[in-house]
């Protein structure tokens, strides 16, 4: 059985239909999803607010690389086109934690390193995470609510909810 925390975001086109999309791709891997956030835009390019969300999903497998391609496909499946490094999307899908039979994957893999090395510098990220996993662990960082007591969180607004 295998556990993955991930991370959507959508800044172009209509972001909450994005995110409920490929929220109902995901299926009945679904555990749990958080609230859509407003997220002012990290990483230094100008460009719109995201709409951030955070879901918790399983599967049977043992394979972490299994969530990367189901990410990869969702991206697709919104027509993302990669052209700026953190620059505008209409879906990224981003895998920030999994864990195989309890033990958290630790990968330096380049496609899919794990946890996600940024994962401790992004309230867009650890907010909505803690919404519904107040107690996670960022394996190699600490507890979640303590990274996130250490970042702005003062842009972030929750706007809603997928179905
Ligand atoms: N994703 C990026 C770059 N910057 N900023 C926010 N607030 N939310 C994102 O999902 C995001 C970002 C590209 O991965
Ligand atoms: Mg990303
Ligand atoms: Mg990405």
């Amino acid at each position: 059985m295998s556990r993955a925390v991930l991370s959507l975001g959508s800044n172009v086109g209509d972001r909450t239909a994005h995110l409920q999309t490929a929220v109902n791709s995901l299926g009945r891997t679904v555990r749990a999803v958080s609230s859509i956030y407003r997220t002012p835009p990290w990483g230094g390019v100008p460009q719109p607010d995201y709409y951030n969300l955070v879901v918790i999903a399983e599967d049977d497998g043992n394979d972490a690389h299994a969530w990367w391609e189901r990410c990869q496909a969702l991206e697709q499946e919104a027509g993302r086109e990669r052209t700026i490094r953190w620059g505008p999307r209409t879906l990224d899908a981003d895998v920030i934690v999994v864990e195989v039979h309890g033990h958290a994957v630790i990968s330096d893999e380049p496609e899919l390193t794990l946890p996600h090395p940024r994962a401790a510098q992004r309230a867009f990220v650890l907010r909505p995470w803690a919404e519904i996993d107040p107690t996670a662990e960022l394996p190699g960082a600490g507890a979640i609510a303590d990274l996130l007591d250490r970042l702005d969180t003062s842009g972030i607004v929750r706007v809603g909810h997928v179905r």
